[in-house]
């Protein structure tokens, strides 16, 4: 798949420290010490809406992880993939009456275009579930010949329990995984699995729906975790730097990702750093496609919101927290008349309109008429 044009990165003089960032793993910040090429895996998009600030959010703060590096003279070597096959996807087409395949195309292309105006760095590999489906079945039938995988009425599910590593990457008791992993993805009702937990690897082909041929495993599409795991393997290698997404990718996501790929190649750990990032909330709530609270960056261009300042709004918090998207300005003063953030506000978005080179000519209209009509301050 190919990924966006890449904005140019202006070399600075000197050169930076390297990068201290707090690692999920080990719960503390850690300085990395990548080699002359920094690896990173950041989790893509399941394509079937349009990129919300939740999404931009996650994608900005890997893209200071790299700027970062970048400025200590590094190269970066940066993988993301596109889950473009999965039970959300097919959900979403079939209430649609739409082909799954043009949604997964047609919102990726929209992705493509926000990161590009939001002046993401691309990655070198961008690379979809469906491609890397020949490269998923060796993996999964290693992982069965060797006892970590068995079968369940066609289905193959991983056993947490051939890791001895599972469970540092999230660090949370076994209640607190059940729960997440039925609220994730998982399925740890079903009954004739050996542990609760245990992810599914490859899912037999059902009626209705696509399926590939999955050599010994039969007709079928994989689990979410072993996508990941065989692009990352397959481009990275074992001991990458950074695998990054939100934090609601911890566990179940990131967790199962590092024991499918510890138990198939012997070694530890899969990435040195586990990083995550906060999840952006709209009314309250997570903003999320299925709960459908969104804020779509491409609905804010269309909107002619200087991308610029959309970058600004996603700077203006830090990574790790959580944060709600308002309506900055307005939302500050009815906020017990927070009159300083709603200021601080005021100067980001003129600061954004000031760098983006006065693209949009009714902006600075629309600041002076904001700061009169709500601050009743005449500009
Ligand atoms: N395709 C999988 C990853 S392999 C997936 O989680 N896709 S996603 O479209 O649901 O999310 C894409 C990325 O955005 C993930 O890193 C996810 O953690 C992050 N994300 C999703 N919702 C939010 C949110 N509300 N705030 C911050 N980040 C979010
Ligand atoms: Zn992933």
């Amino acid at each position: 798949m190919h990924a966006w044009p890449a904005s140019e990165v202006p070399a600075l003089p000197g050169k930076g420290r390297d990068l201290r960032i707090h690692d999920t793993a080990t719960g503390g910040r850690i300085t990395l010490d990548p080699g002359p090429v920094a690896r990173i895996y950041v989790c893509g998009i399941t394509p079937y809406d349009a990129t919300h600030m939740g999404h931009a959010a996650t994608y900005n703060a890997f893209d200071l992880v790299q700027r970062v590096w970048l400025d200590t003279k590094r190269q970066v070597h940066y993988v993301q993939n596109v889950t473009d096959v999965d039970d959300p996807l097919l959900e979403r087409a079939v209430r649609d009456g739409e082909d799954w395949t043009e949604l997964a195309e047609r919102e990726t292309a929209l992705f493509r275009e926000d990161m590009t105006a939001l002046r993401m760095l691309p990655p070198q590999h961008y690379i979809g579930a469906v491609e890397a489906i020949p490269g998923i079945v060796p993996l999964v039938e290693r992982l069965r010949d060797a006892g970590a995988a068995y079968e369940l009425d066609g289905d193959v599910y991983f056993s947490v329990e051939s890791d001895p590593h599972f469970g540092e990457v999230s660090g949370l008791d076994a209640e607190a995984m059940r729960l997440l992993s039925a609220e994730r993805g998982g399925d740890p009702e079903r009954p004739g699995k050996k542990n609760p937990l245990d992810p599914m690897l490859w899912m037999a082909a059902r009626e209705g729906e696509p399926s590939w041929d999955g050599g010994t495993l039969g007709p079928g599409r994989p689990g979410w975790h072993i996508e990941c795991v065989a692009i990352a393997l397959d481009h990275l290698g074992m001991g990458f730097d950074v695998q990054g997404g939100g934090s609601d990718l911890a566990f179940p996501h990131h967790e199962m990702g590092a024991s499918h790929a510890q138990v198939l190649t012997g070694e530890h750990p899969f990435a040195r750093a586990y990083v995550h990032a906060g999840m952006v909330g709209l009314n309250g709530e997570k903003m999320s496609k299925s709960k459908g609270n969104l804020v779509f960056v491409s609905a804010l261009r269309r909107e002619d919101v200087d991308p610029a300042a959309i970058r600004l709004a996603l700077l203006s918090h830090h990574y790790r927290s959580d944060w709600e998207w308002t309506d900055q300005v307005r939302e500050a003063l009815a906020d017990d008349l927070d009159a300083p953030a709603a200021l601080a506000a005021v100067d980001r978005w003129a600061a954004a309109q000031t760098s983006g080179g006065g693209t949009d000519e009714s902006a600075p209209g629309l600041v002076s008429r904001t700061v009169d009509a709500l601050l009743g301050v005449a500009l």
